[in-house]
Order: C-alpha cells, then structure tokens, then sequence
C-alpha cells in the first residue's frame, strides 16, 4: 500500500511548557513534567506535540528570546531531559516538533553581547540591525517602524564609552534584537541549529514569525510602503519579503536529508531516529494578509505547512467559515500543501472566550462573555474542524474546555505585550494559565509548588481527573471525535469537500461515507436522514425517518450508509 504522509492529515497537539507540567515544584512546568504526561497525549489521540521554546531564555517574551539554542534553560531541564521526552515519545508514536526562533535572539545571546561590548564598528553587529540614529545628535530612530508589542522597533544603546550611540532593530520586545538575514554567519548559524535537533531526533520545527526574517533593502520608513502597497503587495516592508523563501528552500534541503525526501517507507533516512519516525516536517507560523499569501510558503520545495491564521480569526458564522474554508482549500491545492485548521494557540483569547462574545471582536477580548454559549460554540468548531481536510491544531487544555481567564491581576501578569501596551495582539496571559489535571490539591495537579500564574477558582471542576469517563465532558468529546478520526480513511484525507444544499447558518459537507453538519445558529435546525449519528457536540435526536433534530450551535457527524 503507498504510504500517506503522517503530517498530511495529523493532529498536532501544542504544549506551552511552562504551564503543562510541573515536576520539580518550581511553579513552572518542564520537560520531565511533559515527558511524564505523554501517555495522556496517546490516549487523547494526537499524532504529534509540538512544544514552544524550551531553550536556555531570559524568559523576557516566555522563551520567545533565546539566548543560546542549543542548550535547555535549567528551569525546563537539560538535554538529557529532552533527549528522553523524544525517545518516549517516539516509543508511544507521538511525534515531536520544537519551535525555532530565527527572527531574532535575546539581548542575552552571546553575539548580541559582544556587538555591544565591542562598540559600533563590531563585526558582530552586522548579524543585528544596527543603524545610527537621526536627529542632530542621533537622539531619533533610524526609521518610522513600530514594534509589535507597542513603542518604537529601535532602541538606543548606551555605548562602552558611556555615551548614546547607535540604535539596534527589535520588531517585538528590546529583549528581542532582529538578525539580519543577510549576513551568512545568520543563515550558517540556523542550519546548523537545525542539524543538532535533527540530530536530537526532532520530528519537525516550528518557525517563529517565519514571514519576519527578510526585511525589505534599506529600511524604508512605513511611508515608502504606501508605494509598495499600490502595487498590489500588501505588505509591510518587514513583514513577508520576497528574500524568505530562499531561506527556507534551504532549509528544506537539509530537512529532505534526514527524511528520505519523498522515496523510501517512513523515515529512510540514512542516520538517527527518522528511521523510526518517518518524513521530518516544517510548520511556518506567518501572519500574512491572506491565505493566498500564504500558500507562498508552503511550495513544493518549502515549508510543509503553515497555520490557517485566516481559520483563526474568523467568527462562528456559517458564511464566514464556509468562505474561509473554500479559499484555504483552494490556495492549498495548487501547491500540495494540506490545509491546516486552528483555533486557539498561546498568542490569542482561546475560542470558548472568542465565541462567548459578540462576533467582530477578533482574537482579542477581554471579557469572559456567555461562558456556556461559549463551550456550547467551542465544542461544536472542534467537530467541524476535526471533520476538514488536512491537519489540524489543538493547544493545551482546549480539549477540557478552559476559558481565557480574564482578571489576571497586573502583578501577576508576565505578557511583555501588556507592559508595552501591545499592539494587536496584547493580553496573553489569560491563555496560559497553568493546566488543572486534578480536582483538588496544589494547583490541581500541575505541581507541588503552585503555579506561576494563578489559577482562578473552580478549575478543578475542569480538570482531567473531573472530565476524564464523564459522560458528555469535553475531554471525552475530543477522545471520541480523534478515536474516530483515526480509525476512518475519510475526514483528514484529501484536498477538498462536497457542500450540501443547507439552510442558513447551516454548513452540511460530505467526505466519502461521512457528512458533518455545523449549526451555528441560534435555533435548533432539522437534517434529512444522512446516515447514523456517530458523534456530535450535544444531543441530537433522530426520527423514525432518520431526520436528526440539532440544538442551536451544535455539530453532529454521520456515518452515510
Ligand atoms: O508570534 C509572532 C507574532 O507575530 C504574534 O505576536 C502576532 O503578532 C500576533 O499574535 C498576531 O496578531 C510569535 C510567538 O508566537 C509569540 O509568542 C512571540 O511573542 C513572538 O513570536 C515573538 O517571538
């Protein structure tokens, strides 16, 4: 039989280290703790973990600031802890993907601390932007740009001498200072990095802020980008450059090295644990204007996958989803890319927040909302979802149903976003709040030692010693809906999917011998007999005729006889 590529259709769970598992008391989750939950994430049903940064930080954007990225930060653990987290894993069939950070580094990495220690005419400032200020004394910015967690993208430095000097390019915090990608030792550097995690045995990365890498030559102020924009390019002169994707056509070569390319049975790779694991996968994280810029990356000689952040974004709303989904599959075709589909991640307010406020607030939100409408519209988007083509995105604690938490106190909260009064994508805090794997007890199971922000009350009553073999409970909704999915040919596989006449506020779609229907209006809404109910998100009730009687915003799907 040929064999399917894994990634084509997998269930990548994503794990925010610091708030999965804590093993040592700490109050901060870690590897071990990771490693000691894998059995949970087999029995969930997932085919990989993809974890963010777990490298040796400052911990200024959560890990997102690596300052060395080859080494594992003490609070997380060591090498040897990561070595072991991927052979277990790999014993139990889960896949590991590790994040990869090369938009910038921390203020605390090596380079960047010696191009300030040596002064301006460092040859190590050429990896960074640094520029001399304009003004009479250099005293304003080399450029006009923002910096995504708010503020200006440039801060001067204090030179060794102790006076002002030049100012260096930082797209996110100060603590972040942006490479520059058209130095070698940059793109030396990062291939390397990838060799010694391929080395470690790593199933795949995911690129951080992949659309950020190449800046556009010169630096030219937001104002020359309004040229740019009348071409019909709507990007900024930072953002989505022509230049990235030479990066990552090398990339791709080295990945196809460990990975039998596209000949072999899984993973005939010539050395390491590939050959157990089959092909090797990137999965770009860019936030393009549309998913047709989108597409860019995932070319045949690119990257693998990149996040639908278009899925992300849209609302719980027939029209909206359908026209969402319609242009990812048609992007996707073209390039043999497999859609991908999320809902949530550690950046923005997760879905059950999103969806228990009036739509048209986008991913940011700040406040709790309709709490049980929104579980009621959560649950019934993972069906929907899970029921697509291609492969899709589950972030810790999705699958029990967790809210944002809303009422973080200022002093508790780590986000630098919220500090600098961020930009879009402020606030993040609130979706990663440690998770509740008991009912009781020291922060509900994560640890002995409390948790690095707190958990709110009543977070047991979502734990999964709550949910697990309760019936209805989210928890056993994603088991039964990623059982499922595995054990049938036809909701990941493929590249398109056959609409059905539906009422409005109703999408109806058929896979081979399978339909889901998504409700997601208001009012309860009645099929024709597709088939039998196999699952749905709340309870369906079937005629004589074999009609099925759907609740307001439920998904139900069918097994076509
Ligand atoms: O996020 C990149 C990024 O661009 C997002 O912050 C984005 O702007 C926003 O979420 C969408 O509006 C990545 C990481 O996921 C994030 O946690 C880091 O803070 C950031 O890169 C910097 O490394």
């Amino acid at each position: 039989a040929k064999r399917r590529d894994w990634w084509r259709d997998a269930v990548i769970y994503q794990v925010y280290p610091r708030s999965f598992a804590d093993s040592d008391g700490d109050g901060m989750g870690d590897l071990e703790g990771v490693r000691s939950r894998l059995p949970y994430l087999r029995d969930l049903g997932v085919d990989a973990v993809w974890l963010s940064p777990f490298y040796a930080s400052p911990q200024a954007d959560a890990g997102y600031d690596v300052a060395d990225y080859r080494a594992v930060d003490p609070m997380f653990g060591n090498l040897l802890d990561a070595d072991a987290l991927i052979r277990d894993a790999h014993e139990l069939g889960l896949r590991i993907i590790v994040d990869l950070v090369p938009n910038h580094s921390s203020d605390q990495h090596e380079w960047f601390k010696r191009a300030l220690a040596e002064g301006p005419g460092s040859p190590l400032r050429d990896r960074y932007h640094f520029r001399p200020g304009k003004g009479t004394d250099g005293e304003l910015p080399p450029n006009d740009w923002e910096s995504i967690f708010g503020g200006p993208a440039w801060t001067r430095v204090t030179e060794p001498d102790g006076s002002a000097g030049e100012w260096y390019l930082h797209l996110f915090a100060p603590e972040q200072p942006d490479f520059n990608w058209d130095h070698p030792a940059v793109g030396d550097e990062f291939r390397s990095i990838l060799r010694f995690w391929l080395d470690m045995g790593v199933d795949g990365f995911r690129i951080d802020v992949a659309h950020g890498l190449v800046k556009a030559a010169g630096l030219p102020d937001l104002g020359a980008h309004d040229q740019v924009k009348l071409l019909g390019n709507d990007v900024m002169p930072f953002f989505d450059q022509d230049g990235v994707h030479e990066i990552y056509r090398q990339w791709r070569l080295i990945l196809d090295e460990y990975s039998g390319g596209d000949k072999g049975p899984e993973g005939a790779s010539a050395e390491g644990r590939g050959r157990e694991t089959g092909g090797r996968i990137f999965v770009a994280e860019a936030w393009t204007p549309t998913i047709e810029r989108t597409a860019n990356y995932v070319r045949p000689d690119e990257l693998h996958q990149a996040f639908n952040f278009q899925y992300l974004s849209a609302a719980w709303d027939a029209a909206e989803l359908r026209e969402v989904i319609d242009r990812t599959l048609e992007s996707m075709r073209p390039v043999g890319a497999p859609a991908t589909w999320v809902l949530s991640n550690h950046d923005v307010t997760r879905h059950a927040t999103r969806f228990a406020n009036p739509p048209g607030l986008g991913t940011q939100i700040r406040t709790a909302g309709d709490r049980e409408l929104g579980l009621r519209r959560a649950r019934a988007a993972t069906l929907l979802m899970l029921a697509l083509p291609g492969s899709a995105y589950v972030y810790q604690g999705e699958e029990l149903g967790l809210p944002d938490v809303v009422d973080l106190a200022d002093e508790v909260r780590q986000d630098p976003a919220y500090f600098r009064g961020a930009g879009q994508d402020g606030f993040r805090d609130g979706c990663r709040v440690p998770i509740p794997w008991t009912r009781e007890g020291s922060s509900y199971g994560f640890g002995d030692g409390g948790s690095w922000l707190p958990q709110p009350a009543g977070w047991g009553e979502l734990s999964v010693a709550a949910q697990t073999g309760a019936p209805g409970s989210t928890l056993e909704l994603y088991r039964s809906a990623l059982g499922i999915r595995r054990s049938r040919n036809d909701l990941g596989a493929g590249d398109s999917v056959e609409w059905l006449k539906a009422p409005e506020g109703v999408l109806a779609f058929r896979r081979g011998e399978f339909v889901c229907v998504a409700n997601t209006t208001g009012e309860s809404v009645t099929t024709p007999a597709y088939g039998r109910v196999l699952l749905a998100s709340d309870e369906v009730t079937e005629t004589d005729a074999g009609e099925a009687k759907l609740p307001a915003d439920t998904t139900v799907w069918f097994t076509t006889p």
